[in-house]
């Protein structure tokens, strides 16, 4: 992928995000999403570095994920706005944003349980015979739970072509990574003997290089990997703590983290007006998302149940 090409991903990211928290403020978004603001490198330099067929898992935090995996902006403010077009409908919301055509397995808000379908997933279709690789991102917060260790055993025992990411921004909700974590990160994934790196989850372009290897190396039939993303979340946890001032990061830090910004890190590497061009490309397509989605029907609430179970289910009473 071009440089313009993955300063775009990390863009509409951003832009979508910042619209996204304005729609949660105007109410057209119900209940609040968890931004992925300041992480987008992470996003667009995985995917950029997989293919149409490979698969993801995502998070609570996933909307980068899905937009750098293809999902169509305006099909993603509906979901978020809970309207008939969106991605699912608008059964899902933010946390369940779902597209088996794009290799997106779903969004998962159970932390740390994603890694075990990603690795169910990619030692299907290698038993099937194909090369398809599968990622499943999760948080600093998934690293202490039980399922992704199983999964690191089987993953790494049956060399199964899955690539861990972990975005590791520093907190679990307010609970700083230093209270929460003993040992080390990636020390949890060498402890199965799956190779593990610890990289600037702000440089878009490394991102991407230590991901292609990693592809690589699963698609030679090798096994997987673990990538930690050192990043920082530039806004809250959930836009809830907009009006809740939790005051568990100094102004200091929050400067510091933001000072690294990944937008401004690949923009940097652009020419100004290319870089111009793109961000009103961008804007372009934000403000048709926006209107498609605005103006797209509200689900019928006697159809409310439709669509969330696999139909029919035996059994199954309406
Ligand atoms: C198994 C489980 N425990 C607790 C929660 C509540 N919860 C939601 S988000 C979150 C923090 C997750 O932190 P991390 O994995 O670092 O992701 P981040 O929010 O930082 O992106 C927690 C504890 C949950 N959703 N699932
Ligand atoms: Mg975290």
């Amino acid at each position: 992928m071009s440089t313009v090409d993955l300063y775009r991903t990390v863009r509409l990211i951003r832009r979508f995000e910042e619209r996204a928290i304005e729609f949660v403020r105007s109410g057209e978004i119900v209940g609040g999403i968890h931004p992925y603001v300041g992480q987008e490198a992470v996003a667009a330099g995985v995917c950029a570095a997989l293919r149409p067929d490979d698969l993801i898992t995502s998070t609570h935090r996933g909307h980068g994920h899905v937009l750098a995996k293809g999902v169509n902006p305006a099909r993603m403010f509906a979901e978020l706005m809970g309207r008939e077009s969106g991605l699912n409908k608008g059964r899902g919301g933010s946390m369940h944003a779902a597209d088996l055509s794009l290799g997106i397995l779903g969004a998962n808000a159970i932390v740390g349980a994603a890694g075990a379908i990603a690795t169910g997933a990619a030692w299907a279709q290698r038993r099937r015979g194909r090369s398809t690789v599968a990622v499943s991102f999760f948080g600093d917060g998934a690293v202490n739970e039980g399922m992704l260790l199983e999964a690191f055993n089987l993953a790494s025992l049956w060399r199964v072509p899955v690539l861990f990411v972990c975005e590791n921004n520093g907190y679990a909700t307010t609970m700083p990574v230093h209270s929460a974590v003993a040992g080390s990160i990636t020390g949890r994934a060498k402890a199965f003997g799956i190779p593990a790196f610890s990289i600037d989850g702000q440089d878009p372009e490394k991102v991407l290089a230590a991901t292609t290897a990693a592809v690589d190396r699963a698609r030679a039939g090798k096994g997987p990997t673990f990538l930690e993303c050192r990043t920082y979340r530039f806004d809250a946890h959930h836009t809830f703590e907009h009006r809740a001032r939790l005051n568990y990061r100094s102004t200091e830090e929050l400067s510091t983290g933001r000072s690294r910004d990944p937008v401004e890190i690949q923009g940097a590497r652009l020419a100004a007006e290319d870089r111009t061009a793109v961000d009103a490309e961008v804007e372009a397509l934000l403000d048709a998302a926006a209107g498609i989605a605005l103006g797209s029907a509200h689900p019928d609430p006697a159809a409310a149940l439709e669509y969330l179970y696999a139909t029919p289910m035996p059994g199954l009473r309406r």
